[in-house]
């Protein structure tokens, strides 16, 4: 049987038809804290008729970020798109900004929304992270700034980025949605570069609904991003920045401060899939969970799988047997940024200046982790990739 036809277990003719989870397994489920405690936060903003404008749950949740990531300033935002977008405003980037392409599409529009080239540079292919010496061939006379992103949670070359960025004036900025809580040389994320910018999102792992943050110790910028972030009014009548709509609503830092009540133990079940993982996935061939470096703190929050060209099955077979299964496993960021139509337009030949990129976004694949699953089902969704690798070894049919 060819393994493009495979999609359930069924077909493999180990048991009967129904799939192997009745609710759907997602990526990205919310993990979510005490729901008491958040209705009654949600009680007191309504009580208070106070539902958004700087309320105090959202300077609460502000004060609490600071002095968990130890940043002088936190200034949470409606996402973290709009955080990026008044970051990358309140640096005054221009022109050409140099960022990853493999990485969520938001850190180039962010740029691009702006009226700014998003310059697309290579990433090491054992971290998924900006290569150094890729950032460096990209600069041109246009260039105005970087975007390192700590993907999937791991630091982005601090150091390495920051001398560029020194050696040639530009600034240097971080998409940090994926490393709330996580640590560079031991320091947290959220003071390194200009700034540094969050998502809240839903399907992080740490979570307000919607929401976003830019944390930075410099105390003017931090008050140029207040401005922006209220239209640039300071005190009523009395606007003294161009600004946008960037405000967090008083609901979305309730669900906030209820959740960094719950930040470690997410964190504590997410080591324990992840161990559950590599343990269940070890020895399939061609089949490997990226490594998180254990003198670092990271969420845990991605489980990233790359299926290699020495297995038997294909990255796109897995997904879909998956997929059968009710695992709703993502081919996150397939197929990187310079592959989507705005950047595809604007750089036809992007990739062949990012054949790293290139190859990883073939590789990978996102398996669910947090709350909502446990070891168990972590064992499940492994024995499903090893019974298709098993038997797309054994078909000589088997072409991928
Ligand atoms: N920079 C980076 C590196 C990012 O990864 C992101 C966001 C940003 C910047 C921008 O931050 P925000 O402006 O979003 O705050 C999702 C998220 O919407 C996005 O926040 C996130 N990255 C990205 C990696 O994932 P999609 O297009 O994959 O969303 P969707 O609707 O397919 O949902 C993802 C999965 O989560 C599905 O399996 C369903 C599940 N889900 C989702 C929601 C919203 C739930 O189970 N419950 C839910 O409530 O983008």
């Amino acid at each position: 049987m060819p393994v493009k036809s495979i999609r359930t277990r069924a077909d493999l003719a180990i048991n009967g038809a129904p799939p192997a989870f009745a609710r759907p397994l997602h990526v990205g489920r919310p993990n979510i804290g005490d729901r008491n405690a958040f209705l009654a936060r949600i009680g007191e903003a309504l009580d208070s008729q106070w539902l958004t404008n700087n309320g105090p749950m959202v300077q609460e949740l502000e004060a609490r970020i600071a002095q968990r990531l130890g940043v002088r300033h936190c200034v949470a935002m409606g996402n973290g798109t709009i955080a990026l977008e008044i970051a990358i405003r309140a640096l005054g980037l221009s022109g050409e900004v140099i960022v990853p392409s493999w990485t969520f599409v938001a850190t180039a529009h962010a740029l691009y929304w702006q009226g700014i080239t998003p310059v697309f540079a290579d990433i090491d292919p054992g971290t998924h992270n900006l290569e150094p010496a890729a950032v460096r061939r990209m600069i041109t006379p246009r260039t105005s700034g970087i975007i390192g992103v700590h993907l999937w949670g791991r630091a982005a070359p601090v150091a390495e980025l920051q001398a560029i960025a020194d050696e040639h004036g530009l600034k240097l900025m971080f998409d940090a949605a994926h490393a709330f809580g996580s640590s560079y040389k031991g320091q947290t994320i959220g003071r390194f570069g200009a700034c540094e910018v969050f998502s809240f999102h839903a399907t992080k792992a740490f979570n307000t609904m919607e929401g976003g943050a830019v944390t930075t110790n410099d105390d003017t910028l931090a008050e140029t991003m207040r401005l922006m972030r209220n239209f640039g009014f300071k005190g009523y009548d009395n606007v003294i920045h161009p600004g946008t709509n960037g405000k967090m609503i008083e609901v979305c830092a309730a669900m906030g401060l209820t959740n960094l009540d719950l930040f470690d133990t997410v964190v504590a079940t997410n080591r324990l899939n992840h161990a559950a993982y590599v343990q269940a996935l070890a020895g399939i061939p061609g089949i490997a969970l990226l490594q998180y470096d254990s003198a670092e703190r990271n969420s845990h929050h991605y489980v990233v799988l790359e299926v290699s060209v020495d297995c038997p099955a294909s990255r796109d077979d897995i997904i879909a047997a998956l997929h059968a299964e009710n695992i709703l496993a993502r081919k996150y960021f397939w197929p990187g940024c310079h592959m989507m139509k705005p950047y595809s337009d604007l750089f036809p030949h992007a990739g062949l200046l990012l054949p790293h990129s290139e190859s990883v976004a073939k590789r990978v694949v996102v398996l669910p982790s947090g709350l909502s699953i446990t070891p168990a089902e972590v064992r499940e969704i492994a024995d499903i990739v090893r019974i298709l690798c098993a038997h797309a070894a054994s078909s000589p049919s088997t072409s991928i």
